[in-house]
């Protein structure tokens, strides 16, 4: 408790911002700032924690630090990370509570490395025997699988995040793992195919092409370079501070330990190599003899090779890249591809073949790392998705990733008003509705939830209890503007017969939400007159929580309808290679289907809309990470930006409901124990129960009656000012004590 009390009462660097005071924006941000040239990264909001990324390695993920958080309380030792981790698995363990951890922040912030660490924490103090760590190494190890295969520098980050993830960790009654379950939300493949300067493709391929033998790039037909390839950036190969060849052995350490077999590996680097060739397929366009201009392949070496690694005629690949099948009433006619349809064939099963072996890989480590047993359960959900994004260009992956961010905000509110509100209930405490920022009208902008008020936003019934919902909930106003929805729009678009093009989809977005507070465009501007003309053509601007984002309609169509010409995929399922042929059973032509597969958009949405619904039934827990500056420098901390981040964090709303009607509350027997010294009634001892205790301690401090509520077995008090004359108070009287203590010394001696 002493270690605590020094820092959550250093009115400097409050430990906990509930105790901020005055609470402003200014002095939020000062108060991290302060905290981090200490060095003290983490601090709370009351079971929030909040980590400014350090961009450096500090002492204090050691096995030491690690025993100083184990069953310690809360709030008795600096913030970390390993607290909340700590807290997170004795309710689960002891409690029988499931848990979710919910990490956000910017891109860059340092979510992923949040999410590591708490795996490890969780690893390094649950128990040792023999099965229980291979389970703990199993899953520990797929994250530099997944990071191979799914992540990518980017302008923001060097390790970025290209794909959504949440996993489940599973473990018995006595806390021990078992195992676990990953899922993935969808990939950003338009990578592969192209990247903005200064980023890369995945990092798999560096890996492969830095890290392997010569014999196995002979075996994958692969050469060495780099700049040899079109799909990779020449620059990409030495990236400072990122050792590729060590992370293609340590990869591959790791699918060892969750057990792939040299075959499957083998197996899976051959369609990784697949994908990095097909990008150097060249096509150009030659006359037939009808007259026709058709296009054919101009380099046949690399589509020999890719034939032979996946055990496909040639001829079979030519065909189905440069010419497509059209069946007409009774006839199939084999109509020839222009060049660019050619290339935009090839680039589609590229990312096709990409994508899909992502998930395979998800699923292969889900088959190693998934519970066997059905004993009962616990789960430990962890949730690392890609953050917040504005580049210079947004395209429909920053759309989706924005508004998964956007949804993440919304249940943070959500969760973090019921679980403060279940508080109060619990403890018998009259609860003071507050004022904050209500997203639902974005998140409705985008998805079209038109759901009546009293379903609540997820569309499920919240726990009432007499409960004020302050502006929550779906408003008369947001309800009538939402009645269709960005991705819908998009979705009515994709399936429209006739030629389909963006600017008709931006048309319609301009008249449906012409009014849309939250919606922007050209069009919209100018019958707004507003002066700021700055959005260029083809673009709409959304305002989201976190902030403007413009977004180009150019690929939205092509990328929500993710279609593969059925020629291709019919070949990839003729291939003899088993797991490659395994990625496209659509393929199979005794399987052909008429009916058109969900849209990328509508299918993120139900699987967000899931994800939603299992967060929303566990108990959350909370790691909001701040990335202090845009360069990636260590320890450099810039207010501004992080004020940025404070803000559309809602960071001040979480202080507002954290202390909407007290702003410290505390179990009566710690509390009694540490103020006990101040009333000669209850000093040195109280021999009765804790609440009397403490009834009877403040009753002689004459604070306000208001300051003061009694819950069940939590004193609860109202401002921070109290608090801090109370500890004032305590100081003073611990100073006097150690006088008279030295006195009856100096008397002895
Ligand atoms: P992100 O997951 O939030 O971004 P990361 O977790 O990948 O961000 O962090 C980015 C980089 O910051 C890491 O590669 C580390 O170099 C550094 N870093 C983060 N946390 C710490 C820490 N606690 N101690 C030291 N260095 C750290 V994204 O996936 O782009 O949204 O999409
Ligand atoms: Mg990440």
């Amino acid at each position: 408790m002493e270690g605590a009390s020094s820092s959550l009462l250093d009115a400097e660097a409050v430990a906990d911002l509930v105790l901020l005071d005055p609470l402003t924006e200014e002095s939020l941000v000062q108060t991290l700032q302060e905290r981090f040239r200490r060095r003290d990264i983490y601090t709370y909001i009351g079971n929030v924690v909040i980590s400014v990324n350090p961009y450096q390695s500090l002492p204090i993920y050691t096995p030491e630090k690690v025993e100083e958080y184990r069953n310690c309380s809360f709030f008795a030792v600096n913030p970390h990370i390993y607290a909340i981790a700590d807290d997170a698995y004795r309710s689960l363990r002891d409690r029988d509570r499931d848990q979710c951890i919910l990490i956000t922040g910017e891109s860059g912030a340092g979510k992923t490395e949040a999410s590591k660490l708490v795996m490890s924490y969780v690893a390094a103090v649950s128990s040792k025997g023999e099965e229980v760590n291979k389970v703990k190494e199993q899953l520990l190890q797929s994250n530099p699988v997944l990071e191979a295969f799914g992540n990518a520098k980017t302008v923001r980050n060097d390790n970025s995040s290209r794909f959504g993830k949440y996993m489940d960790i599973e473990f018995d009654f006595k806390g021990e793992p078992l195992g676990g379950v990953i899922s993935n939300y969808l990939l950003e493949k338009s990578r592969i195919v192209r990247h903005v300067k200064g980023e890369r493709n995945f990092h798999i391929f560096y890996q492969l092409l830095a890290g392997a033998s010569p014999q196995l790039l002979q075996q994958l037909k692969l050469r060495q370079d780099c700049g040899h390839y079109g799909y990779l950036s020449r620059e990409g190969s030495n990236l400072p501070g990122m050792d590729d060849a060590a992370n293609f052995h340590a990869m591959q350490d790791a699918m060892r330990v969750i057990g792939f077999s040299p075959a499957e590996v083998t197996e899976l680097l051959q369609v990784t190599a697949v994908v990095l060739k097909l990008g150097n397929v060249q096509l150009s366009s030659s006359f037939q003899a009808s007259g026709m201009e058709a296009c054919s392949i101009t380099e046949p070496r690399e589509l020999r090779e890719i034939c032979e690694l996946i055990g496909l005629e040639p001829g079979a690949l030519e065909r189905a890249l440069c010419s497509r099948t059209v069946k007409a009433r009774d006839e199939t006619v084999l109509t020839t591809l222009s060049v660019p349809q050619g290339y935009y064939g090839r680039d589609a099963l590229a990312k096709n073949i990409y994508s899909r072996l992502f998930d395979w890989l998800v699923n292969r480590i889900n088959a190693s790392i998934q519970v066997k047993s059905d004993k009962q359960r616990k789960v430990m959900g962890v949730l690392d998705i890609y953050g917040f994004e504005i580049f210079q260009d947004n395209s429909f992956e920053q759309f989706i990733i924005n508004y998964c961010n956007e949804k993440l905000q919304q249940i943070f509110i959500l969760m973090t008003l019921k679980e403060e509100q279940e508080e109060y209930v619990r403890e018998g405490i009259q609860w003071t509705p507050v004022e904050f920022f209500d997203n639902s009208i974005i998140c409705n902008l985008i998805e079209n939830v038109s759901c009546p008020p009293s379903a609540g936003i997820l569309g499920f019934q919240l726990p009432q209890a007499g409960i004020h919902w302050g502006r929550f909930g779906v408003t008369p106003s947001t309800m009538a503007q939402s009645t269709t929805g960005i991705l819908a729009m998009l979705d009515e678009e994709c399936l429209r017969p006739g030629v389909v093009n963006e600017d008709t989809f931006l048309t319609k977005l301009n008249q449906l939400l012409a009014t849309h507070k939250h919606y922007e465009s050209k069009e919209t501007q100018n019958a707004r007159r507003v002066t700021d003309t700055s959005l260029p053509p083809r673009c709409f601007r959304i305002h989201h929580y976190a902030g403007k984002v413009t977004y180009n309609v150019s690929g939205f169509i092509e990328k929500n309808n993710d279609l593969l010409f059925r020629d291709l995929s019919q070949a990839m399922w003729a291939a003899r290679h088993a797991l490659l042929r395994s990625l496209f059973p659509e393929g199979d032509p005794q399987k052909v289907s008429l009916k058109l597969p969900p849209t990328a958009g509508s299918q993120f949405k139900s699987s967000v809309a899931m994800l939603m619904k299992n967060l929303y039934s566990k108990n959350p827990n909370y790691i909001r990470c701040i990335k202090p500056n845009d360069t990636k420098a260590a320890m450099v901390f810039t207010p501004e930006l992080v004020l940025a981040q404070v803000r559309y964090l809602g960071l001040m709303e979480n202080v507002r409901v954290r202390r909407a009607g007290y702003a410290f509350r505390q179990p009566y027997g710690p509390f009694l124990q540490r103020y006990k010294m101040l009333n000669a009634r209850t000093w040195p001892r109280w021999h009765g129960g804790d609440r009397q205790g403490a009834e009877v301690l403040l009753a002689g401090l004459a604070f306000p009656a208001e300051e003061l509520a009694f819950g069940r077995t939590k004193i609860f008090i109202r401002s921070p000012r109290t608090l801090f004359d109370l500890e004032r108070r305590r100081q003073e009287r611990v100073a006097q004590l150690a006088t008279l203590i030295q006195k009856t010394f100096r008397g002895w001696r």
